[in-house]
């Protein structure tokens, strides 16, 4: 491992960024709540929580908030959005670090989240010139029938560790300018980067001027906490990102009082290598996808299907790469892998490996790396052989473990790909075009995404980002997403001196 280092003190520089970013020191010094940095294992702030009164009381000044945010034209709600993009701008390389601190992303990825957001504060601002609604065909003559979207209500966002702060922006941009309030309850893994968020946009906030207060807030607690914004009639629509398992409690519990889901629960993502591909940009785009972000991403490639006549070419390069991948502070050094999130992570890691192996796996890779902090979890990225796909494959594991398997028959890899209870994100690579159209044919990949000769993780705003099966159905982010986050009314006008009656009923009195 040849790489540049460099001393750090993540305590103090967390604390640096903290006072530059504006957060208010109460809120992350003597209360009640420890935060650790997965970089050095150590504790870098104890913050205050909210009682569940509190958080209901938050819900219930997010909901004033709305009333009036919702009567304000959407192009000026938009000019809060792209204020809040200068904001953040003007404080990537900060917040880009501080999400490297808190959440252990390798720079270029801390910045990356940050610029996600930016993203989507520039297609946040444009949407709010348009909120298109449809005018339609009506059948009764002197009549128009067209429809309009208008605000929900207080939007609730949970979100996960691993995206810490760009989930939450793909969420409260679209729910800003579509009129919404939003409340927010970030991971207990990342609370400080949910604060510094939320300081960041109340610069935003600041400058824009007369927003009513409390139209965005921050819920820092536990899972109860979460609960309360799930369970609260003023909150319409939660969208929740996380473990399958957490949206197997919320999706019900919110069906209950008939409100609505955006869930963006776990993948368990597959690419298949056809004969064709190119071997080359396969190899990069597997070694990113199934080893960036320390496999953390929902997006993670985890499984591999490399066809017989290239299974030879391919693997044993692969190896390589996990052999020689860097793993390291990322702080301090130019390491491509950073720590896993914690020690359950790490031991979930062993368990599964230890599964693969009695399911006739052969692993390269997956053993500690000691840094000489005993906190803190490094991993050496694995590559599992399976003779099948069965026991762990079958089940997303949040680390880097990538499965490779042969295929022979391209229906029979494309089956297999599929058979998994989780749907979000697939990548082909193939230079033949029957099968990269087949791939996203209706009998192709059953997920939320579907790429062709790039990776399953590291998509753009642009595109709606979802998955279907246990990933949850929902979609944010790009294209339509929008429409969730506000509620369709059909409207029909009568400019006729006649009541004429759909479908020719008489009802004359
Ligand atoms: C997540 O892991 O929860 O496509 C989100 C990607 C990123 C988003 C990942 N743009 O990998």
């Amino acid at each position: 491992m040849n790489i540049a280092t460099k001393t750090v003190n993540v305590v103090h520089e967390t604390a640096a960024l903290l006072e530059k970013l504006g957060v208010a020191k109460e809120l992350y010094t003597g209360g009640d709540m420890a935060s650790f940095s997965p970089v050095t294992g150590e504790q870098i702030a104890s913050l205050k929580t909210v009682s569940a009164a509190e958080a209901a009381a938050k819900i219930e000044k997010a909901d004033a908030a709305f009333r009036a945010w919702r009567l304000v034209p959407a192009p000026k709600r938009g000019e809060l959005i792209r204020l809040l993009g200068e904001e953040l701008r003007a404080h990537k390389a900060d917040l880009g670090r501080l999400v490297s601190i808190e959440a252990g992303k390798i720079p270029s990825e801390g910045l990356g989240e940050v610029q996600e957001m930016i993203d989507i504060c520039d297609f946040a601002v444009g949407l709010s010139r348009q909120l298109y609604g449809l005018t339609i065909a009506t059948e009764r003559p002197g009549h128009r029938m067209m429809e309009t979207w208008h605000p929900l209500g207080v939007i609730g966002v949970i979100s996960a560790f691993n995206f810490p702060v760009a989930v939450w922006s793909w969420n409260a941009a679209l729910a800003l300018v579509c009129g919404n309030a939003v409340v927010w309850k970030p991971s207990e893994k990342t609370p400080l980067t949910a604060l510094a968020s939320q300081a960041i946009f109340e610069r935003a906030l600041a400058r824009f001027g007369d927003a009513p207060e409390g139209l965005a807030q921050v819920l820092i607690g536990d899972r109860a906490i979460g609960e309360v914004l799930v369970d609260h009639p003023k909150v319409p629509l939660v969208s929740a990102t996380g473990s399958t398992r957490m949206g197997r409690d919320v999706g019900p519990r919110l069906a209950k009082r008939f409100a609505r889901a955006i869930l963006e629960l776990g993948g368990n993502n597959g690419g298949i290598v056809c004969p064709s591909a190119d071997l080359d940009m396969a190899l990069r785009a597997i070694a990113f996808g199934a080893m960036g972000t320390a496999g953390q991403r929902c997006t993670t490639l985890r499984r591999l299907f490399v066809h017989e006549s290239v299974y030879d070419k391919l693997v044993p390069r692969l190896k390589k790469a996990y052999q020689s991948v860097s793993v390291g502070n990322p702080l301090e050094s130019t390491a491509l892998v950073g720590p896993l999130v914690d020690k359950p992570a790490f031991d979930n890691m062993q368990k599964a490996l230890a599964e693969a192996k009695a399911h006739g796996g052969s692993v390269t890779g997956g053993d500690r790396v000691d840094l000489g902090h005993a906190d803190s979890y490094y991993v050496k990225p694995a590559l599992v052989e399976m003779p099948k796909q069965a026991g762990p494959v079958l089940e997303e594991t949040f680390a880097p473990i990538l499965y490779v398997m042969k295929y022979s028959d391209f229906d029979a890899a494309v089956a297999e790909h599929n058979a998994v209870a989780a749907g979000l994100s697939s990548s082909i690579f193939t230079l033949d075009l029957q099968e990269a159209e087949r791939f996203l044919s209706p009998d192709g990949s059953d997920c939320g995404i579907a790429n062709v000769n790039i990776g399953t993780s590291g998509a753009e705003i642009g595109g709606a980002f979802g998955g279907e099966k246990e990933t949850g159905g929902g979609r944010e982010s790009g294209s339509d997403s929008w429409k969730a986050y506000m509620r369709r009314a059909t409207n029909t006008i009568n400019y006729s001196k006649a009541l004429p009656l759909a479908q020719g009923v008489s009802f004359d009195i």
